[in-house]
Protein backbone atom coordinates (compact mmCIF):
# COMPACT_ATOMS: atom_id res chain seq x y z
CA UNK A 1 0.00 0.00 0.00
CA UNK A 2 0.70 3.52 -0.71
CA UNK A 3 2.63 5.71 2.29
CA UNK A 4 0.12 8.08 1.57
CA UNK A 5 -2.88 5.98 2.23
CA UNK A 6 -1.00 4.25 5.68
CA UNK A 7 -1.50 8.22 6.86
CA UNK A 8 -4.76 8.68 5.62
CA UNK A 9 -6.37 5.62 7.00
CA UNK A 10 -6.95 6.82 10.88
CA UNK A 11 -8.79 10.05 9.55
CA UNK A 12 -10.44 8.04 7.19
CA UNK A 13 -12.52 6.19 9.91
CA UNK A 14 -13.20 9.09 11.93
CA UNK A 15 -14.79 10.42 8.62
CA UNK A 16 -16.38 7.45 7.42
CA UNK A 17 -17.85 6.57 10.92
CA UNK A 18 -19.43 10.30 10.67
CA UNK A 19 -20.54 10.99 6.89
CA UNK A 20 -21.65 6.96 6.40
CA UNK A 21 -24.16 7.78 9.22
CA UNK A 22 -25.08 10.66 7.17
CA UNK A 23 -25.44 9.44 3.57
CA UNK A 24 -26.57 5.88 4.36
CA UNK A 25 -23.32 3.89 4.01
CA UNK A 26 -23.10 0.74 5.56
CA UNK A 27 -19.18 0.35 6.23
CA UNK A 28 -18.24 -3.02 7.00
CA UNK A 29 -16.34 -3.20 9.65
CA UNK A 30 -12.83 -4.87 9.17
CA UNK A 31 -11.47 -7.27 11.62
CA UNK A 32 -9.09 -5.70 13.90
CA UNK A 33 -5.37 -6.64 12.37
CA UNK A 34 -6.67 -5.64 8.85
CA UNK A 35 -7.87 -1.74 9.86
CA UNK A 36 -4.05 -0.53 9.49
CA UNK A 37 -3.09 -1.53 5.73
CA UNK A 38 -6.29 -3.25 4.35
CA UNK A 39 -7.45 -2.06 0.83
CA UNK A 40 -10.44 0.44 0.99
CA UNK A 41 -12.70 -0.15 -1.65
CA UNK A 42 -16.14 1.74 -2.40
CA UNK A 43 -19.27 -0.28 -3.35
CA UNK A 44 -21.92 1.38 -4.86
CA UNK A 45 -24.80 -0.85 -5.54
CA UNK A 46 -27.62 -0.10 -7.55
CA UNK A 47 -30.35 -1.41 -5.54
CA UNK A 48 -32.28 -3.93 -4.54
CA UNK A 49 -34.85 -5.27 -7.15
CA UNK A 50 -34.44 -8.84 -7.68
CA UNK A 51 -32.90 -12.09 -5.84
CA UNK A 52 -29.76 -11.99 -8.39
CA UNK A 53 -29.35 -8.26 -6.99
CA UNK A 54 -29.57 -9.07 -3.44
CA UNK A 55 -27.59 -12.27 -4.09
CA UNK A 56 -24.97 -9.98 -5.39
CA UNK A 57 -24.93 -7.73 -2.85
CA UNK A 58 -24.02 -10.44 -0.24
CA UNK A 59 -21.38 -12.08 -1.92
CA UNK A 60 -19.71 -9.11 -2.45
CA UNK A 61 -19.86 -8.26 1.12
CA UNK A 62 -18.84 -12.28 1.83
CA UNK A 63 -15.84 -11.68 -0.58
CA UNK A 64 -14.71 -8.51 1.38
CA UNK A 65 -14.33 -10.08 4.17
CA UNK A 66 -12.65 -12.85 3.17
CA UNK A 67 -9.84 -11.14 1.36
CA UNK A 68 -9.57 -8.70 4.09
CA UNK A 69 -11.16 -5.95 1.76
CA UNK A 70 -12.63 -3.44 3.58
CA UNK A 71 -15.36 -2.50 2.01
CA UNK A 72 -17.85 0.57 2.01
CA UNK A 73 -20.62 -0.64 0.88
CA UNK A 74 -23.87 1.72 -0.26
CA UNK A 75 -27.08 0.93 -1.62
CA UNK A 76 -28.09 3.86 -4.24
CA UNK A 77 -32.34 2.21 -3.87
CA UNK A 78 -32.80 2.41 -7.77
CA UNK A 79 -31.37 6.10 -8.32
CA UNK A 80 -28.77 7.08 -10.16
CA UNK A 81 -28.07 9.89 -8.08
CA UNK A 82 -27.46 8.10 -5.19
CA UNK A 83 -24.96 6.37 -6.88
CA UNK A 84 -23.15 9.56 -7.93
CA UNK A 85 -23.94 10.82 -4.36
CA UNK A 86 -22.23 7.46 -2.96
CA UNK A 87 -18.98 7.85 -5.36
CA UNK A 88 -18.76 11.66 -4.82
CA UNK A 89 -18.85 10.34 -1.21
CA UNK A 90 -15.77 7.03 -1.93
CA UNK A 91 -13.93 10.15 -3.50
CA UNK A 92 -13.88 12.16 -0.62
CA UNK A 93 -12.96 9.66 1.74
CA UNK A 94 -9.83 8.89 -0.15
CA UNK A 95 -10.57 4.96 -1.14
CA UNK A 96 -8.09 2.73 -2.68
CA UNK A 97 -10.89 1.89 -5.63
CA UNK A 98 -14.00 2.72 -6.40
CA UNK A 99 -16.13 -0.08 -7.64
CA UNK A 100 -20.01 0.10 -9.41
CA UNK A 101 -23.03 -1.03 -10.90
CA UNK A 102 -24.20 1.18 -12.79
CA UNK A 103 -28.05 1.30 -12.81
CA UNK A 104 -27.90 2.93 -16.64
CA UNK A 105 -25.49 3.29 -18.96
CA UNK A 106 -25.75 7.05 -19.97
CA UNK A 107 -24.74 9.98 -17.47
CA UNK A 108 -21.32 9.19 -15.40
CA UNK A 109 -18.65 11.43 -17.23
CA UNK A 110 -18.54 14.34 -15.06
CA UNK A 111 -18.83 12.14 -11.40
CA UNK A 112 -16.42 9.69 -13.28
CA UNK A 113 -13.56 12.71 -14.00
CA UNK A 114 -13.71 13.40 -10.58
CA UNK A 115 -12.77 9.99 -9.51
CA UNK A 116 -9.85 10.26 -12.11
CA UNK A 117 -8.57 13.13 -11.14
CA UNK A 118 -8.27 12.47 -7.77
CA UNK A 119 -6.01 9.63 -9.01
CA UNK A 120 -8.94 6.65 -7.72
CA UNK A 121 -9.24 3.71 -10.52
CA UNK A 122 -12.74 2.62 -10.79
CA UNK A 123 -13.82 -0.59 -12.07
CA UNK A 124 -17.08 -1.41 -13.68
CA UNK A 125 -18.88 -4.12 -12.18
CA UNK A 126 -22.26 -6.06 -13.72
CA UNK A 127 -23.63 -3.19 -15.61
CA UNK A 128 -21.55 -1.21 -18.64
CA UNK A 129 -21.52 2.33 -18.95
CA UNK A 130 -21.81 4.17 -22.27
CA UNK A 131 -18.95 7.09 -22.98
CA UNK A 132 -17.04 9.32 -25.24
CA UNK A 133 -13.53 8.61 -23.01
CA UNK A 134 -12.84 5.01 -21.85
CA UNK A 135 -10.44 5.77 -19.71
CA UNK A 136 -13.03 7.05 -17.42
CA UNK A 137 -12.83 3.55 -15.90
CA UNK A 138 -10.11 0.89 -15.71
CA UNK A 139 -12.11 -2.27 -16.46
CA UNK A 140 -15.07 -4.47 -16.39
CA UNK A 141 -16.19 -7.18 -14.55
CA UNK A 142 -19.52 -8.55 -15.17
CA UNK A 143 -21.42 -11.05 -17.95
CA UNK A 144 -21.30 -10.91 -21.69
CA UNK A 145 -25.11 -9.89 -21.95
CA UNK A 146 -24.83 -9.83 -25.96
CA UNK A 147 -23.95 -13.86 -25.61
CA UNK A 148 -26.86 -14.26 -23.14
CA UNK A 149 -29.12 -12.84 -25.61
CA UNK A 150 -27.88 -15.19 -27.75
CA UNK A 151 -28.11 -17.97 -26.16
CA UNK A 152 -32.10 -17.50 -25.98
CA UNK A 153 -32.35 -16.85 -29.33
CA UNK A 154 -30.25 -19.54 -30.40
CA UNK A 155 -32.42 -22.24 -27.27
CA UNK A 156 -35.95 -20.73 -29.29
CA UNK A 157 -33.95 -22.07 -32.99
CA UNK A 158 -33.49 -25.44 -31.09
CA UNK A 159 -36.61 -25.81 -29.56
CA UNK A 160 -38.43 -24.84 -33.18
CA UNK A 161 -36.14 -27.06 -34.98
CA UNK A 162 -36.42 -30.39 -32.44
CA UNK A 163 -40.63 -29.56 -32.50
CA UNK A 164 -41.05 -28.55 -36.03
CA UNK A 165 -42.54 -25.63 -35.06
CA UNK A 166 -43.70 -22.32 -36.75
CA UNK A 167 -45.13 -19.23 -37.19
CA UNK A 168 -44.40 -18.04 -33.00
CA UNK A 169 -45.43 -14.92 -31.88
CA UNK A 170 -42.75 -13.44 -29.17
CA UNK A 171 -43.23 -11.37 -26.28
CA UNK A 172 -40.27 -9.55 -24.76
CA UNK A 173 -40.39 -8.28 -21.14
CA UNK A 174 -37.08 -5.88 -20.84
CA UNK A 175 -35.08 -4.73 -17.83
CA UNK A 176 -34.63 -0.88 -17.06
CA UNK A 177 -34.74 1.15 -19.60
CA UNK A 178 -31.13 1.87 -21.07
CA UNK A 179 -29.48 -0.50 -18.65
CA UNK A 180 -26.65 -2.67 -20.77
CA UNK A 181 -28.10 -5.73 -19.79
CA UNK A 182 -31.44 -4.53 -21.45
CA UNK A 183 -29.83 -3.17 -24.18
CA UNK A 184 -27.35 -5.92 -25.30
CA UNK A 185 -29.65 -9.35 -23.55
CA UNK A 186 -32.45 -7.25 -26.41
CA UNK A 187 -30.08 -7.12 -29.44
CA UNK A 188 -28.29 -10.57 -29.02
CA UNK A 189 -31.39 -12.12 -29.18
CA UNK A 190 -32.66 -10.41 -32.24
CA UNK A 191 -29.23 -11.11 -33.53
CA UNK A 192 -29.54 -14.73 -33.14
CA UNK A 193 -33.55 -15.24 -34.82
CA UNK A 194 -32.74 -12.62 -37.45
CA UNK A 195 -34.51 -13.63 -40.68
CA UNK A 196 -35.95 -17.01 -39.79
CA UNK A 197 -39.39 -16.42 -40.82
CA UNK A 198 -40.91 -18.75 -37.77
CA UNK A 199 -40.28 -16.19 -35.57
CA UNK A 200 -41.69 -12.70 -34.87
CA UNK A 201 -41.15 -10.23 -31.62
CA UNK A 202 -44.86 -8.84 -31.73
CA UNK A 203 -44.09 -7.02 -28.56
CA UNK A 204 -41.42 -5.76 -25.93
CA UNK A 205 -42.50 -3.93 -22.57
CA UNK A 206 -40.15 -3.25 -19.50
CA UNK A 207 -40.68 -4.91 -16.48
CA UNK A 208 -38.00 -3.03 -15.07
CA UNK A 209 -36.36 -6.38 -14.05
CA UNK A 210 -38.99 -6.49 -10.87
CA UNK A 211 -41.56 -9.02 -10.39
CA UNK A 212 -44.25 -6.85 -9.72
CA UNK A 213 -44.04 -5.23 -13.16
CA UNK A 214 -43.67 -8.35 -14.82
CA UNK A 215 -46.64 -9.53 -14.11
CA UNK A 216 -48.26 -6.49 -14.56
CA UNK A 217 -46.90 -6.47 -17.94
CA UNK A 218 -47.46 -9.72 -18.53
CA UNK A 219 -51.27 -9.43 -17.53
CA UNK A 220 -51.76 -6.86 -20.39
CA UNK A 221 -49.86 -8.66 -22.90
CA UNK A 222 -52.36 -11.37 -22.76
CA UNK A 223 -55.22 -9.18 -22.74
CA UNK A 224 -54.32 -7.07 -26.25
CA UNK A 225 -52.56 -10.58 -27.58
CA UNK A 226 -54.45 -13.61 -29.38
CA UNK A 227 -51.56 -15.83 -29.91
CA UNK A 228 -48.57 -15.76 -27.68
CA UNK A 229 -46.02 -18.45 -28.18
CA UNK A 230 -42.84 -17.47 -25.98
CA UNK A 231 -42.01 -15.45 -23.23
CA UNK A 232 -38.15 -13.49 -23.57
CA UNK A 233 -37.97 -12.37 -20.25
CA UNK A 234 -34.59 -10.35 -19.22
CA UNK A 235 -34.61 -11.88 -15.52
CA UNK A 236 -36.16 -14.59 -13.37
CA UNK A 237 -37.48 -11.99 -11.01
CA UNK A 238 -40.05 -10.48 -14.05
CA UNK A 239 -40.39 -14.21 -15.40
CA UNK A 240 -41.64 -15.54 -11.75
CA UNK A 241 -44.20 -12.35 -12.13
CA UNK A 242 -45.13 -13.33 -15.70
CA UNK A 243 -45.52 -17.21 -15.04
CA UNK A 244 -48.67 -15.91 -12.14
CA UNK A 245 -50.08 -13.75 -15.10
CA UNK A 246 -50.32 -16.70 -17.34
CA UNK A 247 -51.25 -19.75 -14.82
CA UNK A 248 -54.03 -16.88 -13.46
CA UNK A 249 -55.38 -16.39 -17.24
CA UNK A 250 -56.01 -20.46 -16.92
CA UNK A 251 -52.36 -21.13 -19.85
CA UNK A 252 -49.88 -23.66 -18.76
CA UNK A 253 -46.44 -22.21 -18.75
CA UNK A 254 -43.88 -24.10 -20.47
CA UNK A 255 -46.43 -25.62 -22.46
CA UNK A 256 -48.63 -23.19 -23.87
CA UNK A 257 -46.54 -20.79 -23.87
CA UNK A 258 -42.70 -21.27 -24.23
CA UNK A 259 -40.60 -19.43 -21.49
CA UNK A 260 -36.78 -18.40 -21.83
CA UNK A 261 -35.61 -16.45 -19.08
CA UNK A 262 -31.89 -15.19 -17.71
CA UNK A 263 -30.35 -14.79 -14.39
CA UNK A 264 -30.53 -18.81 -13.04
CA UNK A 265 -32.02 -18.21 -9.41
CA UNK A 266 -33.13 -20.94 -7.23
CA UNK A 267 -36.88 -19.95 -7.92
CA UNK A 268 -36.33 -20.37 -11.95
CA UNK A 269 -33.98 -23.44 -11.58
CA UNK A 270 -37.06 -25.32 -10.03
CA UNK A 271 -39.42 -23.97 -12.22
CA UNK A 272 -37.34 -25.07 -15.20
CA UNK A 273 -37.29 -28.84 -13.53
CA UNK A 274 -41.33 -28.80 -13.20
CA UNK A 275 -41.54 -27.73 -16.79
CA UNK A 276 -42.54 -24.48 -16.43
CA UNK A 277 -40.21 -22.83 -17.99
CA UNK A 278 -37.94 -24.07 -21.07
CA UNK A 279 -34.48 -22.47 -20.93
CA UNK A 280 -32.66 -20.46 -18.43
CA UNK A 281 -29.91 -18.65 -19.75
CA UNK A 282 -26.92 -18.24 -16.53
CA UNK A 283 -26.24 -14.69 -15.43
CA UNK A 284 -23.84 -15.29 -12.50
CA UNK A 285 -24.09 -12.42 -9.49
CA UNK A 286 -21.04 -14.40 -7.81
CA UNK A 287 -18.82 -11.32 -8.68
CA UNK A 288 -17.25 -10.91 -5.23
CA UNK A 289 -14.12 -12.69 -5.43
CA UNK A 290 -13.16 -11.55 -8.52
CA UNK A 291 -14.10 -7.73 -7.88
CA UNK A 292 -11.87 -8.59 -4.74
CA UNK A 293 -8.73 -9.66 -6.29
CA UNK A 294 -9.05 -7.03 -9.09
CA UNK A 295 -9.68 -4.29 -6.50
CA UNK A 296 -6.09 -5.59 -4.58
CA UNK A 297 -4.12 -5.42 -8.24
CA UNK A 298 -5.33 -2.00 -9.05
CA UNK A 299 -4.76 -0.55 -5.20
CA UNK A 300 -1.17 -2.11 -5.91
CA UNK A 301 -1.29 -0.18 -8.94
CA UNK A 302 -0.89 -2.88 -10.91
CA UNK A 303 -2.73 -3.51 -14.66
CA UNK A 304 -6.14 -5.42 -15.31
CA UNK A 305 -7.78 -6.93 -17.82
CA UNK A 306 -10.55 -4.47 -19.44
CA UNK A 307 -13.09 -6.80 -19.62
CA UNK A 308 -13.69 -10.14 -17.32
CA UNK A 309 -16.20 -12.32 -17.83
CA UNK A 310 -17.49 -14.86 -15.72
CA UNK A 311 -17.82 -18.52 -17.37
CA UNK A 312 -21.62 -19.14 -17.75
CA UNK A 313 -24.08 -21.67 -19.34
CA UNK A 314 -27.68 -22.04 -20.22
CA UNK A 315 -29.75 -24.42 -18.31
CA UNK A 316 -32.76 -26.23 -20.51
CA UNK A 317 -35.12 -28.61 -20.69
CA UNK A 318 -32.94 -30.38 -22.95
CA UNK A 319 -30.11 -31.00 -20.49
CA UNK A 320 -29.11 -34.46 -19.88
CA UNK A 321 -28.42 -33.09 -15.92
CA UNK A 322 -31.09 -31.34 -15.63
CA UNK A 323 -32.31 -32.77 -12.49
CA UNK A 324 -28.37 -32.66 -11.29
CA UNK A 325 -28.65 -28.96 -11.30
CA UNK A 326 -26.02 -27.58 -7.80
CA UNK A 327 -28.17 -25.57 -5.47
CA UNK A 328 -27.80 -21.89 -7.05
CA UNK A 329 -27.10 -20.41 -3.63
CA UNK A 330 -29.38 -17.48 -4.18
O1 LIG B 1 -30.15 -9.97 -14.65
C1 LIG B 1 -31.27 -8.80 -12.94
C2 LIG B 1 -30.86 -7.69 -12.10
O2 LIG B 1 -27.57 -6.32 -14.02
C3 LIG B 1 -27.15 -8.54 -14.68
O3 LIG B 1 -29.99 -6.93 -12.91
C4 LIG B 1 -27.92 -7.64 -13.79
C5 LIG B 1 -29.42 -7.78 -13.87
C6 LIG B 1 -29.95 -9.16 -13.55
O4 LIG B 1 -31.81 -7.06 -11.44
O5 LIG B 1 -31.91 -9.83 -12.27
Amino acid sequence: MRPRLMAKRALVFALALTLLALSGCAPQPAPEEQAEDAVLLGFSQLGWESAWRIGNSLDIQEAAERAGVQLMFDNAQQKQENQIKAIRSFIAYQVDVIAFAPIVEQGWDTVLQEAKDAGIPVLLTDRLIVTDDPSLYVGYVGADFLEEGNKAGKFLIEKANREGLTDLKIVELSGTLSSSPMQQRGEGFRAAIEGDSRFEIIETMSGDFLRSKGKECMESLLERHEKIDVLFSHNDAMTLGAIEAIEEAGLVPGEDIIIITVDGEQAAIDLLQEGKINCVVECTPMLGDIIMDLAKKLAAGEEIPRVTNPEERAFTEFDEDLMDIPPRGY
